[in-house]
């Protein structure tokens, strides 16, 4: 049972905590996990712990970008798998995409247990475990190289939730659009994507997989339109702002 009060004024952020530490017990999130959702929670304190509208702008521009992807691929972490499988599940069926587990510190058991986890949720394959489909991305010395051959390496598309630093230049140099959720604007996945969702993955996720189901309907020129119209670099200065004018406000307390 959880020890949280529902009135507690921090309830929602510590429910979201409570999430990633039973995920770690549970097997599928790194301790150094645990930092990461730290780190993220303080630039979410900065945002004022709200999707505004630079986030909806890129969310918009990533369903028009994975809807009209040919191969896209969602990849996997830990964190991920702890705080949204079924999420997750939902967004690669509703774009198509399939799903790879792919780990910065990687272990065999953890990428089994994220595996169950997903298809736990729904899912049907998940890449990622079989060494006899592996294969290394260029430009990369961390485990996250290891890649399988009908996943990330074919890819065209993909989306790599709360990314370490080093993959999104090596995904763009193999020529890979990448689209990323990631609560610090100035990181380097977060300069270096081609679109960041600077939100945090537990609001995002929703509206991802909404605005996915109403583009849908909608033909490839529109979708095209919508995603040259999208400048990564302008909207996140657009969310530097945000928390420059939150600091400078003084969020509300909350
Ligand atoms: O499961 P593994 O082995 O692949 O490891 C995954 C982690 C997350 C540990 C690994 O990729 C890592 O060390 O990541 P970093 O370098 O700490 O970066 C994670 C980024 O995600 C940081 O910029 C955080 O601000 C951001 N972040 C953390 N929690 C969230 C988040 N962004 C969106 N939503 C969150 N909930």
């Amino acid at each position: 049972m959880s020890l949280i009060p529902k009135s507690h004024p921090r309830a929602k952020s510590l429910f979201i905590r409570e999430k990633l530490v039973k995920g770690f017990d549970n097997g599928l999130v790194a301790k150094e996990g645990l930092l990461a959702q730290g780190r993220g929670e303080a630039f979410d304190y900065l945002l004022g712990e709200k999707t505004g509208k630079p986030a909806k702008n890129a969310i918009r521009a990533a369903a028009a970008q994975l809807l009209i992807a040919e191969r896209p691929v969602i990849s996997v972490n830990g964190n991920i798998a702890a705080l949204c499988p079924k999420e997750i599940v939902k967004l690669s069926k509703q774009i198509k995409a399939k799903l790879e587990v792919n780990l910065f510190y990687a272990n065999k058991m953890r990428k089994q247990a994220i595996t169950k986890t997903l298809k736990k949720s729904g899912a049907k394959e998940i890449l990622g475990l079989n060494p006899n489909t592996s294969t290394k991305l260029l430009g990369i010395d961390s485990a996250r190289r290891i890649v399988d051959k009908n996943g990330i390496f074919a890819a065209d598309v993909v989306l790599v939730p709360l990314e370490d630093g080093d993959r999104t230049i090596a995904l763009r140099k193999a020529g890979k659009i990448v689209i990323t959720f990631d609560l610090n604007p100035l990181s380097r996945t977060s300069q270096t994507a081609n679109i960041t969702i600077v939100d945090n993955v537990t609001r995002a996720i929703n509206l991802l997989i909404d605005e996915s189901k109403k583009l849908s309907k909608k033909n490839n020129t529109l979708l095209r339109k919508i995603i040259d119209n999208f400048d990564n670099k302008k909207n996140l200065s657009e969310n530097i702002l945000e928390i420059k004018e939150n600091l400078t406000r003084g969020v509300k307390i909350a």
